[in-house]
């Protein structure tokens, strides 16, 4: 029996060794209810008092060293295992990564939104309104009367006789100043359209900035000093400003507003085209006619406006020639402006 035990324990040894990952079985073959190990515990009862505690305690050392042999196997399997995992999921942290492409802001937004800072820095309010807009909002309201030509079809866009698109942002202004009483103070960014065929300075969608104060006794006077402060902020300490006498409906008396040239400061250079001067606005003191289509009586309050597009800043910033490289949406065009 005794040799039978170390038979077994032989065996089992080597068979292990050998085995590699199948552990599982040899444990049911050597030390399961049907293994052999147990066949040769069942025959103890044959055994003779003395020899009974020997060959037990045999029988006991062959199953603890069979069982810890099986687990070192176990172990040694399972460190191979992770081994294995290990070098196949290595990765090489100096290869370069993939780079996520990342956009800029459109010269135009960039802009705008530079514009946008300059007067809510002088208190300005943001206003929005709606771009598909009624006749009266855009044109009625705004003094533009009836037989007016920025009425005609070749010039606006028109969804049905008195709905269009707008073709300024005034009707936004027209709306707050029929919503809430002076002092009012805002501008108003955003896209506008005209029925345009698209060249170097016109396109069918383009952007407007406009502004508006009302309040009793403004004057004059406070337009030109907001608009010497703007152009200085916006093109420079240097810069100066003049008015020319001009006409807008809904403004009496009207300017086109010049800057000096921000690139020859007014000697006169290919950007002014010899002029020294460069248009940048048109402006006015709000017809009396349109405070009174909002409910703001002209006796009490008065008010100035001004409006720009917002394309002609930008060529002008950055020197661009024609318009549609603006829409072109090339980004090798759009990642110049950061
Ligand atoms: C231009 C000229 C201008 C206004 C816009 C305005 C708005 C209201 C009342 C009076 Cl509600 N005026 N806006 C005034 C003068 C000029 O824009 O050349 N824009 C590109």
């Amino acid at each position: 029996m005794k040799e039978k035990l170390l038979k077994i324990a032989e065996e089992a040894s080597s068979a292990i060794d050998a085995a590699g990952a199948d552990l599982e079985a040899l444990r049911i073959k050597y030390l399961g209810k049907k293994g052999e190990l147990t066949a040769v515990l069942r025959g103890m009862g044959a055994l003779s008092a003395e020899e009974r505690p020997v060959i037990g305690q045999l029988a006991n050392e062959v199953r603890a060293k069979i069982e810890a042999k099986i687990e070192a196997g176990r172990e040694a399997a399972r460190a191979r295992e992770l081994e294995a995992k290990l070098a196949s999921e290595k990765i090489d942290v100096t290869v370069p990564g993939h780079k996520t492409p990342v956009g800029v802001m459109h010269p135009i937004s960039l802009v705008q939104r530079q514009l946008e800072e300059i007067f809510l820095g002088m208190g300005y309010e943001i206003a929005e309104g709606p771009e598909v807009e009624l006749d009266y909002y855009n044109f009625q309201a705004l003094n533009i009367p009836e037989d007016h030509p920025a009425r005609d079809t070749q010039d606006t866009f028109y969804i049905t006789d008195n709905i269009l698109l707008r073709s300024q942002t005034s009707p936004v202004q027209v709306r707050t100043m029929e919503q809430k009483k002076p002092p009012i103070k805002i501008i108003s960014p955003g896209r506008v359209y005209r029925s345009d065929a698209v060249d170097a300075t016109h396109s069918p969608l383009f952007h407007q900035l406009e502004g508006l104060v009302v309040d009793r006794g403004v004057t004059m006077g406070d337009l030109k000093g907001t608009l010497e402060s703007f152009a200085k902020t916006m093109f420079g300490e240097d810069t100066r400003i003049r008015f020319r006498p001009h006409h807008f409906p809904f403004t009496e008396p009207s300017a086109e507003v010049d800057v000096s040239c921000f690139a020859c400061g007014g000697k006169g250079c290919r950007l002014c085209k010899g002029e020294g001067w460069i248009e940048i606005l048109g402006s006015g003191m709000v017809h009396p006619n349109v405070l009174k289509s909002c409910g703001i009586d002209p006796d009490e309050y008065s008010g100035f406006a001004f409006g720009m597009g917002v394309e002609r800043i930008v060529m002008l910033k950055y020197h661009i020639d024609d318009m549609r490289y603006l829409y072109e949406n090339d980004v090798r065009f759009l990642h110049q402006f950061k």
